[in-house]
């Protein structure tokens, strides 16, 4: 499909025909990384609801809302009244960032792509922004391109490591971002704020909004332009919008998808970016779907419980472990979703280290048994019960995948699968990763709808322990 022709207020119909790239479908897991100022304060009330360590700007000068006074509270105890949120940016240092560790961590824990936030919602910026903003990292805090080192170092992974931009479309506080309003963080009818700088609790003085340069229009003088440098300059793979909210999408999209191409490349946008016929992808927050959907789906979540965003709050044990990981990863990719799971690493560029060995742990089984993951499709029976393990099923081309995601359980020597296993005479049955992949024997009892696969298990095969069982069935 060409969009050259498309005009900065495009066609949606012809926009909404642009899917997500085949890569992205075959890529199923990646790394979302939240990096900015507010890992200094790096700090959130570890409730499961809205408690993102992200938000601390916001939740703290929202002192109204009764269920965010721990944040005003937090605030005043730590920093005290004189405190304004661009008072993190000198500790905001990097000072022990080391891209190559970040994106040999991606590769080691098995993920196809990464998704950094390049700006959230606080305006500050960890990529040459150029002429729109002052508000960045080259400015200040480490007074370096953030972004432009992660994607240099992910150049050694190139081309299976994909590289994509979160961009928080509104800027909180930006006071050229007033005029087009903030309702849809406005849901709660405690929230007195409707544009322009926040106003400190304590003084009642308004914060600054360190770097900003004033322009004429939000949209075309710095969202848009921003999202080009992102697209053009940093050569994204993909726009992981967020908030939607008024926008330049469709210009912009349209422009971007036809030099992509014209570049021999697919790249892809998600749900987040304003309009939504343009969304190639869905994108769930701490969410999942219950069964396959249609659209290419991709669901965002923390390894921390309730936070992206580096917070000090949370207990080492709270952060998403290995089995738990493998079994969301192979869940989602059951149903046609790809799995997004975000660390929040420090001010100083370090990561906490329960995410990083969580990661690596989970990298292994994932190397170990990627056929069953990556460039698969969904299988029409999506999930199972077989005597009390819950099993999700892969295809590709020549073989299906049965994932048991806790240990089968063979009886008289076999373990069942009541489901219409597409097998015939001569197909090869074998347990993934396991003693050489020997073939086993198996049978098909009853008939259609009502058959059961039978797989005999010769003795010792299933006593390690495992996060995942997966029977690969081979078609000859
Ligand atoms: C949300 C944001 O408000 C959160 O802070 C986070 O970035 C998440 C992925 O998207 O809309």
């Amino acid at each position: 499909l060409e969009f050259g022709f498309l005009t900065w207020s495009s066609d949606l119909d012809v926009l909404a025909k642009h899917e997500s790239p085949e890569w992205f479908d075959d890529a199923k897991y990646g790394i979302f990384i939240h990096w900015g100022p507010y890992a200094v304060t790096g700090w959130g009330n570890s409730t499961p609801y809205e408690s993102y360590a992200e938000w601390f700007w916001w939740y703290s000068t929202h002192h109204p809302q009764a269920d965010r006074s721990d944040f005003y509270d937090y605030r005043l105890r730590t920093y005290g009244p004189e405190w304004v949120y661009d008072d993190t940016f000198p500790e905001f240092n990097a000072s022990k960032f080391d891209p190559k560790m970040w994106v040999d961590l991606i590769a080691d824990a098995g993920a196809k792509y990464f998704v950094i936030t390049t700006k959230h919602h606080d305006g500050f910026a960890i990529f040459d922004a150029g002429n729109t903003t002052n508000r960045s990292s080259l400015h200040y805090g480490p007074g370096r391109d953030l972004l432009g080192e992660l994607f240099e170092a992910a150049e050694t992974y190139q081309p299976t490591l994909k590289r994509g931009t979160y961009f928080s479309l509104p800027e909180w506080f930006n006071p050229d971002w007033a005029p087009y309003g903030f309702d849809q963080f406005n849901t709660s009818s405690t929230t007195s704020w409707t544009g322009g700088l926040a106003t400190n609790p304590y003084t009642g003085v308004k914060e600054p909004y360190t770097g900003h340069i004033p322009v004429n229009d939000f949209i075309t003088d710095i969202m848009v332009p921003q999202m080009e440098t992102l697209a053009y300059q940093y050569g994204t793979d993909i726009m992981w919008c967020d908030c939607g909210a008024s926008n330049g999408t469709a210009g912009f999209a349209a422009t971007w998808w036809n030099e992509a191409k014209s570049q021999g490349r697919q790249v892809a946008i998600n749900s987040r970016c304003g309009i939504a016929a343009a969304a190639d992808f869905d994108t769930p927050e701490y969410q999942t779907f219950s069964s396959a959907q249609h659209r290419k789906w991709e669901s965002n979540q923390g390894m921390d419980p309730y936070s992206y965003g580096y917070n000090r709050a949370t207990p080492d044990e709270l952060y998403m472990n290995a089995s738990t990981i493998i079994h969301t990863l192979v869940d989602m990719v059951s149903k046609n979703g790809n799995l997004l799971l975000d660390i929040g690493p420090r001010a100083d560029g370090t990561i906490v280290e329960a995410e990083v060995n969580n990661l690596r742990e989970a990298g292994v089984w994932i190397q170990a048994h990627e056929e069953a993951i990556f460039n698969t499709t969904y299988w029409f029976v999506q999930s199972q019960i077989v005597d009390g393990a819950n099993v999700r099923f892969t295809q590709t081309d020549d073989a299906i995948y049965i994932l048991f995601l806790e240990k089968p359980v063979a009886y008289d020597g076999k373990v069942s699968v009541a489901a219409p296993v597409p097998i015939l005479a001569g197909d090869c049955v074998s347990l993934l990763a396991v003693d050489g992949g020997e073939a086993l024997a198996w049978e098909i009892s009853g008939q259609g709808d009502d058959s059961e696969l039978l797989i005999t298990i010769p003795e010792g095969l299933l006593e390690k322990e495992d996060f995942c069982w997966v029977f690969k069935i081979s078609y000859v």
